[in-house]
C-alpha cells in the first residue's frame, strides 16, 4: 500500500457545487445515480496542458454509465483503476451524471452502505462515501446535497440529511422520499437511513427562538430507552449556546440507534447515527457507565454541527481538528453535567493507560499525523484523547475568556470552509494577540514528554526553587525533539496542609509556563519547606516525576485541595507499592503487606465529607494495563502477582470499614442517573468488590442479595462480576446462567453478559473465551459482540491473555485473521495488544511476536491491518 504525506497536499482541481443522489434500495443490487455540478477550482494550479482530468474515488462498485450534460460518454473518455475513475474534461464546468450498483448486504466493513438488521445505513467518515459512489471523496470538497430515497413500502422510514422536501409513491407502489441539505458538506457527513423504525420525538427552543423538531430513531423493541439520551441532547445544545454561542442550524435534529457500528457515533449533518450501545438505555438495562457514556457522546456528535461540520477539516491529516476540539468540549461538558474532578480524572485514566502506551509504541504519531497508509488506523487516542489535552492546554494558557474570544474568531472567520490546525491557532492567536509559536509543537512532536522536578528551599532567603527539566523520547522518525511549551499549574503545601501564598495578592495557584529543556522557577517569600502539588488538574499530557516519598502522599491525600492531585497521590502511593511488590515477587521474596498504601485507604474511605464518586475512583488500584505502561520492561506475571496481593490485602485490613461503608450506601431508593445516586452506587459497588475479594462467604452473600434484588444494571451487574471473579465456580455459571435466560433478548445486557466473563481474571480462560465464539449470541460480524469478547480477553483480561504458554497470543491472531476478511478496521483495533511486544520481557516478547508474524505471513491483508501490522515489526 501506498503512504500519504501531509506534505503532498494539492487542493482540489475541481469543486462540486450541487450533488444529487438517487437510491434505489435493494440489499444485493442497490441502484445509485449521482448528478453533479462540476466546475473548475480557481484556486487550483492552473497548470499549461489545458484542463487536467477529474479524478473519482470509487471502491467495490459496480460501473453503469456515465454521462456528461446529459450525453453518454463513450468509454475512451474515462478509465476505471483500483480506487477510482479518471475522466477527460473539456469544459470548465459541466454536469456529470454517473449510474453504479452496489450490494449492502455483502457490504461487512460497516463502511459505506450496509444492513443492520435488515435496517439501511451508512458510515462515510472518513473514506466511505467511495463505496457509494463515484466521488471526490476529500474533505476540502463541500457540496450541497439533494437525496432521494426510494425504497419498497417495508422501510416506512427513510432519512438523509437536512429537511425532508417531497415524498410521495412510486408508480409500482414503493415509498419515495426526497431530503435537501441547504449547507455545504464534505462527502463524509452524507448518512442515509431506511428502515422500519419508531421514534420519540421532542423539541428544542434555541436561544433566537428558533424551534426544532427532534427525533429519535429506533427498532420498536428499543422504543422505551431513548429518553436518556433525548434529555443528554437538549442539555447539550443548551451548553453549547451558553458556553460557546452555538445555535443548531437546522429545523430538525435526528438521531438513529444501529447495532452495527464499527465506532461509538457519526455526526453526519442533522442526521446522526448511533451504535445502539452508545444511545439506547433504560435502568433495568444500562449500567450507571452506559448512561455517561451516552450523555458524553450525544454531546459529542451534537457539537460537531459546529466543531466539525459546520467548520470542518481541509484534509485527513487535521483530524484532530474537528476531533481534539469536540473531545475537549464534551468533557467540559460532562464535567458541567457531573463531577468535575471524577471526569478528569476517567479521562486522564485513559490517557495514562492506553495513549501513553500508543504514543511509545510502533504507531505513535503527533496529533497532526505526517504521513499514514490508512487513514481508519489514525482515528486514535492520540488524535482524540491528547487533542483535546492540546487544546485544553490553549485553555489553561490563555484563560476562559481569552479561549472564548477565539472559539468565536475561529468560527466567525471559518464558517462554511475546510481548514487547518494551524488555522485554529493563529485564531486563538488573533483573537488575543498572543503568540503560541512553541506551542505550535504539540501537533508535530510525538511522544510523551517526561518531566523531571526537583527543589530545594533556603531558609535564610525564604526561597523555595522548583527546578524542571523536560525531554520527549525518540518516536518512530523522529528524533531529538525541541522543548515544548508546557503548563505546569502549582501549588505550595504548608505544614498544616494550606495552600501558601505565592504573591502579594494572596493567590495560592500559579501555573508555570516551561519553555525550555531545563528551567528554574522561584518562589520567594516562602516561610517554611512546602510540598509542592504539581501539574494540579493534569495541566499537560506529560509524566512528571518527582521523588515523593509515602508519608508526603499520604500527606496529600489527605490535604490537597486539588481533588485530582489529591487522587493522584494515592495513585503513585499504589504505583510505589505495586513496584516495591514486583521486585520482591520477580527475586522470589516473600511479598511484604503495603501498610502506607493500606493507612492511606482507610483514611479516605472514613473520609465522609469527600464526593463518594472520588472516594471510589482513590481507592480504585491502577489496572494492570496501567502498571505495564509504567515499566521499561514489562513482567507480566509480576504485575499480576503484585497487583492481586495488593488488592486481597486491602480487602483483608479494611474488611470491616469496607462493610461499613456498603451498608451506610446501599439505599433501596429508586433509580435515578442524577450525579449523587450514580456516585452513590460506584463507592457501594467498589465496597463490594473488596468485600468479596476476601471470598468470604458472608461477603459473596451480600453480592448474591444485591444480585437477587435486581434493582438496576449497575447493581447487578457489580454484583455478577463479582460473583463471577470471587466466588465458586459452580457459582458463578449458575448465576450466569439465569442472568442470561432472563436477558437474553436484550442485545445490550448480552454484551455486558459477554464482557463480564471475558474479562474476569479467574474465570474469563481461554477455553471460557472461546466458548463464548461458539455462543448463538455471539457474531462475528457485530463489532460490539466482538469488541465484548475478543477484545475484552485481550485487552482488559490481562492475567488470562498473558499466559505464559503464549495461547491468548496465539488465539488473538487467530481471530485477527478471519476478522479482517470481514471487517478490517475492527481487525486492525483489535490487534493492538499484539503491537507492544518490543516492552515484554525476553520470552513474552518472542511469542508475541510471532503471533504478529503468523499475521503477516497470511498473504493478502487490509491496508489496515498490514499497515499496523508491518509498522510493529519493523
Ligand atoms: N467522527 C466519527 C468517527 C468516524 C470514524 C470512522 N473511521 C465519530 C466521532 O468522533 O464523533
Ligand atoms: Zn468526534
Amino acid at each position: 500500500p501506498r503512504t500519504i504525506y501531509l506534505k503532498d497536499y494539492k487542493v482540489p482541481d475541481y469543486l462540486i457545487d450541487h450533488t444529487e443522489l438517487t437510491f434505489d434500495l435493494d440489499p444485493q443490487a442497490t441502484l445509485v445515480k449521482s448528478r453533479l455540478k462540476v466546475r473548475r477550482n480557481p484556486a487550483a494550479d492552473p497548470g499549461d496542458s489545458g484542463l487536467p482530468a477529474l479524478w473519482l474515488d470509487g471502491v467495490d462498485l459496480e460501473l453503469l454509465s456515465v454521462s456528461i450534460n446529459g450525453k453518454l460518454l463513450p468509454a475512451q473518455r474515462y478509465q476505471e483503476m483500483t480506487g477510482g475513475l479518471l475522466l477527460a474534461v473539456e469544459t470548465p464546468e459541466f454536469e456529470l451524471e454517473v449510474q453504479n450498483r452496489i450490494a449492502p448486504e455483502s457490504n461487512t466493513s460497516l463502511e459505506g452502505l450496509y444492513l443492520s438488521n435488515g435496517m439501511y445505513c451508512t458510515q462515510c467518515e472518513a473514506e466511505g462515501f467511495r463505496k457509494i459512489t463515484f466521488y471526490p471523496d476529500r474533505p476540502d470538497v463541500m457540496s450541497i446535497f439533494t437525496t432521494t430515497i426510494v425504497a419498497p413500502a417495508s422501510y416506512p422510514v427513510l432519512l438523509s440529511n437536512g429537511n425532508k422536501i417531497d415524498s410521495g409513491t412510486t408508480q409500482d407502489g414503493r415509498l419515495r422520499v426526497t431530503w435537501e441539505d441547504p449547507f455545504a458538506k464534505p462527502a463524509y457527513l452524507f448518512a442515509l437511513v431506511a428502515g422500519d423504525l419508531q421514534y420519540v420525538e421532542d423539541t428544542f427552543t434555541t436561544s433566537s427562538g428558533r424551534e426544532v423538531k427532534l427525533q429519535l430513531f429506533t427498532e420498536a423493541r428499543n422504543i422505551r430507552k431513548c429518553e436518556h439520551a433525548m434529555v443528554s441532547l437538549k442539555h447539550a445544545m443548551r451548553w453549547d449556546e451558553e458556553v460557546y454561542g452555538r445555535e443548531y442550524d437546522l429545523d430538525i435534529f435526528m438521531i438513529v440507534a444501529v447495532d452495527h457500528f464499527n465506532m461509538g457515533a457519526m455526526e453526519n449533518k442533522g442526521l446522526n447515527i448511533f451504535n445502539s450501545a452508545c444511545v439506547l438505555a433504560s435502568p433495568e438495562t444500562a449500567t450507571d457507565a452506559a448512561f455517561q457514556r451516552i450523555e458524553s457522546i450525544v454531546a459529542h456528535e451534537y457539537f460537531h454541527n459546529w466543531s466539525g461540520n459546520r467548520v470542518t477539516c481541509r484534509d485527513w491529516f487535521q483530524l484532530s481538528l474537528k476531533e481534539g476540539f469536540t473531545v475537549f468540549r464534551d468533557a467540559e461538558f460532562s464535567a458541567d453535567m457531573n463531577s468535575r474532578a471524577v471526569k478528569r480524572i476517567e479521562d486522564v485514566t485513559v490517557l495514562r493507560t492506553a495513549q501513553f502506551a500508543e504514543d511509545g509504541g510502533p504507531m505513535s504519531h503527533p496529533v497532526r499525523p505526517d504521513s499514514y497508509m490508512e487513514i481508519s488506523n489514525f482515528y486514535t487516542l492520540t488524535v482524540y484523547e491528547k487533542g483535546a489535552e492540546v487544546v485544553r492546554m490553549i485553555h489553561t494558557i490563555l484563560g476562559p475568556e481569552a479561549f472564548r474570544r477565539g472559539s468565536d474568531l475561529y468560527f466567525e472567520r471559518h464558517d462554511g470552509c475546510a481548514v487547518t490546525c494551524e488555522d485554529f491557532v493563529v485564531a486563538m492567536e488573533d483573537a488575543n494577540d498572543a503568540d503560541l509559536k512553541q506551542f505550535r509543537r504539540w501537533y508535530s512532536q510525538a511522544g510523551t514528554p517526561v518531566l523531571d522536578v526537583e527543589d530545594r528551599y533556603d531558609e535564610d532567603k525564604g526561597e523555595y526553587t522548583l527546578k524542571i527539566r523536560q525531554h520527549t523520547p525518540d518516536t518512530p522518525g523522529q528524533k531529538d525533539k525541541l522543548p515544548l511549551c508546557i503548563p505546569v499549574t502549582t501549588a505550595l503545601l504548608g505544614a498544616d496542609g494550606k495552600e501558601l501564598p505565592l504573591n502579594q495578592a494572596g493567590a495560592t495557584e500559579t501555573t508555570l509556563l516551561l519553555t525550555e529543556a531545563c528551567q528554574e522557577f522561584v518562589f520567594g517569600n516562602i516561610k517554611e519547606r512546602p510540598l509542592p502539588s504539581l501539574l494540579r488538574g493534569f495541566s499537560a499530557p506529560v509524566k512528571l516525576r518527582y521523588d515523593y516519598r509515602d508519608h508526603q502522599l499520604q500527606f496529600l491525600m489527605r490535604h490537597d485541595s486539588d481533588e485530582f492531585n489529591r487522587w493522584d497521590a494515592g495513585q503513585r502511593l499504589a504505583l510505589n507499592a505495586l513496584a516495591a511488590l514486583q521486585v520482591q515477587f520477580r527475586a522470589g521474596e516473600a511479598l511484604r503487606t503495603p501498610d502506607a498504601l493500606i493507612a492511606g485507604y482507610a483514611s479516605v474511605l472514613g473520609n465522609g465529607a469527600l464526593d463518594p464518586a472520588l472516594v471510589a475512583k482513590m481507592l480504585a488500584l491502577p489496572s494492570a494495563q496501567e502498571l505495564a505502561e509504567q515499566e521499561g520492561e514489562i513482567h507480566a506475571a509480576a504485575i499480576i502477582a503484585a497487583r492481586e496481593f495488593v488488592r486481597n490485602a486491602i480487602a483483608d485490613a479494611l474488611k470491616p470499614e469496607f462493610l461499613a461503608r456498603y451498608r451506610q450506601l446501599d439505599q433501596r431508593t429508586p433509580y435515578s442517573a442524577e450525579a449523587a445516586d450514580i456516585a452513590r452506587r460506584s463507592l457501594k459497588n467498589t465496597c463490594l468488590a473488596y468485600l468479596c475479594a476476601t471470598m468470604d462467604d458472608d461477603a459473596l452473600d451480600l453480592a448474591r442479595s444485591q444480585l437477587a434484588r435486581g434493582e438496576n444494571m449497575t447493581d447487578s451487574a457489580s454484583a455478577l462480576g463479582a460473583l463471577v471473579e470471587f466466588g465458586p465456580v459452580e457459582d458463578a455459571e449458575q448465576h450466569l446462567e439465569s442472568f442470561y435466560q432472563q436477558w437474553q433478548q436484550d442485545t445490550q445486557v448480552v454484551e455486558t453478559w459477554f464482557g463480564l466473563q471475558s474479562t474476569s481474571a479467574s474465570y474469563g480462560t481461554l477455553e471460557r473465551v472461546q466458548q463464548l465464539l461458539g455462543h448463538s449470541a455471539f457474531e462475528l460480524t457485530n463489532p460490539n459482540k466482538v469488541r465484548a469478547v475478543i477484545g475484552g480477553f485481550a485487552m482488559r483480561n490481562f492475567k488470562q491473555f498473558h499466559k505464559e504458554d503464549g495461547s491468548g497470543y496465539e488465539f488473538l491472531s487467530d481471530q485477527v485473521i478471519a476478522l479482517d476478511k470481514l471487517n478490517p478496521q475492527i481487525a486492525a483495533r483489535l490487534v493492538t495488544p499484539l503491537t507492544r511486544w518490543k516492552k515484554y520481557a525476553a520470552s513474552d516478547a518472542g511469542l508475541i511476536k510471532s503471533a504478529l508474524q503468523r499475521i503477516a505471513e497470511c498473504g493478502s491483508l487490509s491496508r489496515d491491518l498490514f499497515e499496523v501490522v508491518s509498522k510493529s515489526l519493523s
